[in-house]
């Protein structure tokens, strides 16, 4: 059966977990600590950086979260979750590409603000502005295609982004101001796979908590 490797409070991999539950693969979850077990001999011979998440279907291992999305939409088409023609695969790449290299990056600034880490506050404005901007290129999306962010059918879109998304609150940046993307993420919320794999928010302040003992003692 095919494995997944993760932790509950990982963006990385809460992608993948919501990908398998949408596809309703089986899969068996190898929850990690990330306490330093990601160093353990066994679990770098999977990943050498160290990281989750990872999967290994039969044998045959994946990590690097996009990676992994694509493996599983290519071997399980079943319940796709990816467009096949090219304006819509492209449209769905990017959204997936811009969360990742422009709104991840942008959000630092935020969590060090959000757990009393010192913050240049040009550096706060740069990355609520970046933020903004990626905020508004969804909302044409849902605004031109909607409910989803390619029309009706769920994609690897929504995922990627509407597992990063909701968490902007908790960072101390409220959707007021962006009523479609909320209203998205209401929607989004109200399906199973996001319940069963949204954190806590003990978890969150958990999570938070161990980011700040982690930077104080660099
Ligand atoms: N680019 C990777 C990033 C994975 C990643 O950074 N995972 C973090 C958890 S969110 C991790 O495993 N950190 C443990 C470590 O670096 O030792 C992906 O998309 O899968």
């Amino acid at each position: 059966m095919l494995q997944f490797y993760y932790t509950r409070v990982s963006n990385n991999a809460r992608r993948v977990w919501v990908a398998l539950l949408e596809k309703q693969l089986e899969f068996e979850s190898v929850l990690m600590n990330l306490d330093g077990d990601q160093f353990q001999e066994d679990f770098l011979k999977l990943n050498p950086f160290h990281h989750i998440p990872v999967i290994v279907d039969n044998g045959f291992r994946v990590f690097e979260s996009l990676a992994i999305l694509d493996y599983l939409e290519a071997k399980y088409p079943d319940l796709p979750l990816l467009p096949t023609d090219a304006q819509n695969m492209a449209t769905v790449r990017m959204v997936e590409l811009i969360m990742i290299n422009e709104f991840q990056p942008a959000t630092i600034a935020l969590l060090r603000q959000s757990i009393d880490i010192p913050v240049e506050p040009q550096q706060l404005d740069k990355s609520k502005k970046q933020i903004d901007t990626v905020l508004r290129f969804l909302s044409d999306l849902l605004i031109k295609n909607g409910p989803y962010l390619m029309g009706q059918q769920l994609t690897l879109a929504d995922i990627v982004a509407g597992t990063a998304i909701p968490n902007l609150p908790v960072l101390g940046m409220p959707l007021d101001d962006y009523p479609t993307i909320q209203q998205w993420c209401d929607r989004l919320q109200e399906r199973d796979s996001w319940q069963q794999t949204t954190p806590s928010s003990e978890e969150l302040e958990q999570a938070k908590a161990k980011i700040k003992a982690i930077v104080q003692n660099r």
